[in-house]
This record gives C-alpha cells, sequence and structure tokens, in this order.
C-alpha cells in the first residue's frame, strides 16, 4: 500500500539517531513546499515535532509486568523471549488464528509514524515509530460485520515477567478499542523505534499505538486480539473502575480525579522541563473528533 509518511523502512533498516534527525529535517522542508499527502502528513506539516532521544523513549517507560518503577521495564525486560512469537486472532473473523510474526511482518509495510504518547500520569514523549496499521494486520483474519470491538491481549509468562508476582492488576493486561478506533488509519501495531527493533521494555515485538488516547490504552507485547460484539473489559477500568474509563481519550478538559489533565511534562528536559498544555485528543482533533460525534466525552471519559 502506499505509504502516506516518510520513507518506507524494512524492518532490518538501521537508522542511526543523527542520520534519521537530518532526514526529519529534509522532510519538513520538502513538507513546506508540496505538503506531504494523508493523514499523518497533514498532522506532521502543522507543526514540527521534535522525537525524544532513544535514550528517553526506552529508560524511562510502563511496562508493569516488568515492575511499577519507570527504570524497571529497561532493567528486566531482556528477560523477556520474542522469538518465537505469535499472535492469535479469534472471534468475529473469517480465518482465526495464529499467526506467526514473522508472516505478519511479510504480509505488513512498515512506516514511520512520528506521534505524542501523553501518559495519564500527565506526562508526555514524541516517538518515531516504525509499524503498520492495524487496520491491514486485522484485514488479514477478515473482520466479519457483526464485530463492534477488538480486545487485545499482553503475554503473561510469570518466570520473565518479575512485576507480574505482584498483583497489581488482575494478569494478563487486556485493552480494548471500538472498531472504528481500531480501524482508524492513525491506529498502528509498532514494532521499532528509530528505525531499530522495538526495545523489550517498549512492548516488543509488537504493540498498539493509539495517539489520541492516554498511554494505558497502547499495550504492549501482544498475543491475542479477539474481534467481539461486546465492550472488552480493560485493565484499568477493571483496577480502578472509577478513575479509568473505556475510551480513555486525551482530554484538557476532564481532570483525573487525582491531578489536572490541563497541562503535561514533556521528558527530556531534565530539571527544567516545562510543562506545555495539553490538546484535546493529544493533538489529533481534527482526524478523530469524527469517531465521537454526538457522544458525551466528559460521561465517557
Ligand atoms: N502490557 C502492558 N502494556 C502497557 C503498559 C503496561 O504496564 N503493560 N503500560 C502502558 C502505559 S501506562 C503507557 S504510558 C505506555 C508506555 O509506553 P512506553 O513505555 O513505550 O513509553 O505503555 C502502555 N502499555
Ligand atoms: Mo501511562
Amino acid at each position: 500500500m502506499a505509504n502516506r509518511w516518510t520513507n518506507t523502512l524494512k524492518d532490518n533498516d538501521v537508522t542511526p539517531e543523527s542520520a534519521y534527525l537530518n532526514r526529519r529535517q529534509l522532510m519538513a522542508g520538502a513538507a513546506a513546499g508540496v505538503g506531504l499527502a494523508g493523514i499523518g502528513g497533514q498532522a506532521q506539516a502543522k507543526e514540527s515535532l521534535e522525537p525524544n532521544s532513544w535514550e528517553d523513549i526506552t529508560q524511562y517507560n510502563n511496562f508493569y509486568e516488568f515492575g511499577t518503577g519507570k527504570t524497571d521495564p529497561a532493567a528486566n525486560a531482556h528477560m523477556l523471549t520474542t522469538q518465537p512469537w505469535t499472535v492469535r486472532i479469534d472471534g468475529m473473523v473469517d480465518k482465526p488464528g495464529d499467526f506467526a510474526f514473522e508472516d505478519i511482518m511479510k504480509a505488513m509495510t512498515i512506516e514511520e509514524r512520528i506521534y505524542r504518547l501523553r501518559c495519564v500520569e500527565a506526562w508526555s514523549m514524541v516517538v518515531p515509530w516504525n509499524g503498520f496499521e492495524l487496520a491491514d494486520m486485522l484485514n488479514l483474519a477478515g473482520v466479519q460485520s457483526g464485530a463492534k470491538y477488538v480486545a487485545f491481549e499482553t503475554l503473561l509468562r510469570p518466570e520473565e515477567m518479575p512485576g507480574t508476582r505482584y498483583r497489581v492488576i488482575d494478569w494478563p493486561y487486556v485493552e480494548g478499542l471500538r472498531l472504528d478506533e481500531a480501524m482508524h488509519p492513525l491506529t498502528i501495531m509498532a514494532t521499532g523505534i528509530y528505525g531499530k527493533d522495538i526495545p523489550n521494555q517498549n512492548g516488543a515485538p509488537l504493540r498498539l499505538v493509539v495517539p489520541w488516547k492516554y498511554g494505558f490504552k497502547s499495550i504492549k507485547s501482544v498475543v491475542r486480539v479477539t474481534l467481539t460484539d461486546k465492550e472488552p473489559p480493560t485493565s484499568w477500568n477493571k483496577t480502578l473502575p472509577n478513575e479509568y474509563k473505556f475510551y480513555s481519550n486525551v482530554n484538557p478538559n476532564v481532570d483525573h480525579p487525582r491531578w489536572s489533565q490541563a497541562t503535561e511534562r514533556k521528558i527530556g528536559g531534565g530539571l527544567f522541563s516545562q510543562r506545555i498544555p495539553t490538546l484535546m485528543f493529544n493533538g489529533y482533533e481534527e482526524e478523530v473528533a469524527p469517531l465521537y460525534e454526538g457522544m458525551d466525552l466528559v460521561k465517557h471519559f
């Protein structure tokens, strides 16, 4: 399929951060001249997104299966075995089954997407992901007409995941999207960062990225994807139902019961990391607001 973002990267391309940034600047120049086609191009052209460093992105993580501290995933996720890896796609699909990660990759076109990531804890980053549209993976299995939601599940392998010894949540980590959210072209499965394979602490070998929702919706190390006609349970809603609901769209006007969501701290500024205003739908309002037309975003937060 056409690449609507920048260059097409193969999964084995390695892009050093410096070369990557240079290419980005070139692309920004090109965008100013002729404009980039497609949805990602519009978002990119609106303002230049400066990606966080490889260190920021891979050393400051939430991946509770490896511990609840921000540096625990980087310290512990090397224990995770990601080969072989299969994703079970089941439920309301024509061809349910176990899909080998390599076979999925062969069928997909890998693109770059530079997205904001806004954690519900009010910090944020900008991440240059590599990946493919979730819609393309779902179409491999053939979504049936009655399907309305997509449920996701993370691997649960306690011997490789020291954090799962503690019942912080009811493991495995599960998440869900409405089918139209899942099929939206901004929704991707990420398999890389900065042109390299995605590190374990970021959700290897493949993780969901839904850039207009709080980070916890972007479930890591996915082993199962189930098409269903019922709203699926989600881990943080099950754990703290008054604080986290199904949609979890980034919204500066709806505070968390225990803190404001009006601003965020951008990681990487060191001691002087400044707070910046949080944007409606994390800056993707133009692209995704139509999905929620007529919906009460305060009630369905
Ligand atoms: N399986 C799983 N997925 C997860 C989490 C987790 O603890 N377990 N944390 C979520 C949260 S709260 C955030 S903010 C993002 C963080 O992604 P990153 O570490 O790649 O920045 O992953 C999300 N996906
Ligand atoms: Mo988060």
